[in-house]
């Protein structure tokens, strides 16, 4: 006496192996196949799992009960001899797997991910290679954006070159990009500073080459109609072109950007959010962001540094719509590089520096004293929406330079 199998994997098994995950709805038919009383009873799953006993060729039972923990189990006739004569079977369930992690994408640059100084060489072909992605990323704990980047992150791919240097721009759109992108780069001269030519559909591959005739900092964006609505997804990034003598060392140089992000749903709503138009032609961002997105630079990637440091700031705006405040909350800029230009002598002593939309700047100073620093635009209502970074300064106090108490937010 034995169990066969009907259909499926087991069809035609004699007593054929079952299984079924940990938690899984477990449905089984028994058919009565040649006239004597049988059941089917599956061991350790509860009366559940035990079949009413069928009488009659062809008389058939359903059970269903839910499969318990993961072990190794047996399935039997509970008819008296049944057993023994040969109805008996294997039912494994399989542990659960582990619940799925959902990872976002962070697509949010890391501050201190800039290109080493390049300082004293002669002026070279300096051949950059961006790749314009299309991929949905953590915008904030629990929300996420269909973001469109230079080589996956917000801001794009810092890059550093000298005055003089030729710039080669290979431009490729991954092939499972929806849209057409360029790059517009403002350290170049000629028609769209390149987005005439790279212009460039899913799949393929665009390139031009500039001379950085002028030194200082400079954005680069993408500029596919609507520019703004390519901007606002997260195409932008900087270039750096060197004076001749490279800029003085510091102990640590850092990339942020600001950007604006046009949610359907309001700041904060949890989910996937589609982008508004009207809020971007409205000039109504839900979201502003450094680096990408809310908690970039403070919750996930904060910069630091130690006391005694120096450190430089390349900050720029993506925008594409919104000037920038730019402070840093418990610090005085040292040295500003207005608006990017290295070519003129440094401000000193600036607490906050106007920054345009497609505008950057340069900003330099010394950390004397432990604790958090904030980097706020200081249209602080912009905070709220989560436009906060944190530069983490370790070391010891300075009691002289600051005496009270040192621990994060403690005002500016
Ligand atoms: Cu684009």
């Amino acid at each position: 006496m034995v169990f066969i199998g009907i259909g499926g994997t087991i069809d035609g098994q004699t007593n054929p192996v079952l299984s079924a995950a940990e938690g899984q709805l477990v449905q089984v038919t028994l058919i009565n196949g040649e006239g004597a009383e049988h059941d089917i009873v599956f061991d350790s799953q509860g009366p559940a799992g035990s079949s009413p006993h069928v009488f009659g060729k062809g008389a058939s039972t359903n059970i269903a009960f839910v499969a318990s923990k993961a072990g190794d189990y047996v399935y039997f006739c509970s008819v008296p001899g049944h057993r023994l004569a040969g109805m008996e079977g294997q039912f494994l369930i399989t542990p659960q797997p582990p619940p799925q992690t959902v990872t976002e994408a962070d697509i949010s640059h890391v501050a201190s991910d800039v290109p080493k100084p390049i300082g004293k060489r002669e002026p070279q072909t300096v051949r950059v290679d961006l790749v314009t992605v299309e991929l949905e990323g953590r915008l904030a704990e629990g929300t996420t954006f269909g973001y469109w980047t230079f080589n996956g992150k917000v801001p794009g791919p810092m890059l550093r070159v000298r005055v003089g240097d030729t710039v080669e721009v290979h431009l490729k759109n991954a092939d499972n990009s929806a849209m057409v992108h360029s790059v517009d780069f403002h350290a170049a001269t000629g028609p769209g500073g390149g987005a005439v030519s790279t212009q460039t559909n899913p799949g393929e591959e665009k390139s031009f080459k500039f001379k950085a005739l002028t030194p200082g900092l400079y954005v680069y964006h993408c500029a596919t109609p609507m520019v703004a609505h390519h901007i606002a997804n997260g195409m932008y990034g900087l270039i750096l072109v060197e004076p001749e003598e490279g800029l003085p060392a510091v102990d640590h140089e850092f990339y942020v950007m600001q950007g604006e992000i046009y949610t359907e749903g309001a700041f904060g709503q949890h989910g996937s959010q589609e982008f508004n138009v009207e809020k971007l032609l409205n000039e109504r961002p839900e979201y502003f962001v450094f680096n990408g997105s809310v908690g970039a630079l403070s919750r996930l990637h904060p910069l630091r540094a130690k006391v005694g440091d120096t450190v430089r700031i390349f900050f720029g705006v993506g925008g594409p719509n919104h000037t920038s405040s730019f402070h840093v909350i418990g610090e005085i800029f040292d040295k500003v590089y207005n608006l990017g230009g290295v070519l003129s002598e440094p401000l000193r002593g600036v607490q906050t520096v106007t920054v345009p939309a497609g505008g950057a700047v340069i900003t330099e100073f010394k950390v004397d004293v432990p604790g958090n620093y904030t980097l706020v635009d200081h249209a602080l209502s912009r905070a709220e929406r989560g436009l906060v970074g944190i530069l983490h300064v370790e070391g010891p106090p300075n009691s002289e330079i600051y005496d009270g108490k040192i621990e994060p937010g403690s005002g500016h």
